[in-house]
């Protein structure tokens, strides 16, 4: 199985920054222990970061050629992106959202999410670990389709 993590803007920030609310793993850390548990799952992985919206659509659509499932943190284009919404919707291949921390406990321009309604589930507010959550529940759909 292929799992496709994609990281939005800022999150190469992660670890130098406002480690209040993001804590101080960096993104090469949680790769690091996503890699570690997607060997044990037996699952291939590949992690991706950009600051370019129509980048993460590109590979979204591309997505559809080659990955069983895609972990999506879209960071703030979450909270602002139809051009994210529609590729999701039209690519045909499951994406879970993910984010490190809680929005609902956040500021309330972070409650709403242009893409969850799209995508197969949302996992929020467990830092690191919110990305292990979406690599097993990414296994778990795809179990489901064997
Ligand atoms: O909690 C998450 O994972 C978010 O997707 C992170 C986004 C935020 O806009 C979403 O509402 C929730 C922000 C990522 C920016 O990360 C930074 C890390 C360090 C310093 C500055 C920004």
């Amino acid at each position: 199985m292929r799992i496709l993590f994609l990281n939005g803007p800022n999150l190469n920030l992660l670890g130098t920054r406002e480690p209040g609310i993001y804590g101080r793993q960096t993104l090469s850390d949680i790769e690091a222990r996503v890699r570690a548990e997607a060997s044990v799952v037996g699952a291939t992985v590949e992690f991706r970061q950009t600051n370019h919206e129509g980048e993460l659509v590109t590979w979204i659509q591309q997505a559809m050629s080659g990955w069983d499932v895609v972990v999506l943190n879209a960071a703030a284009y979450t909270h602002s992106s139809i051009a994210l919404r529609d590729a999701i919707a039209g690519s045909g291949v499951p994406v879970i959202e993910v984010h490190l921390s809680n929005v609902h406990s956040r500021e309330t321009f972070r409650h709403h999410s242009m893409i969850a309604g799209v995508c197969r589930g949302v996992i929020a507010g467990f830092g690191p670990e919110s990305y292990i959550l979406a690599l097993r529940a990414a296994v778990t759909l795809t179990d489901g389709q064997k």
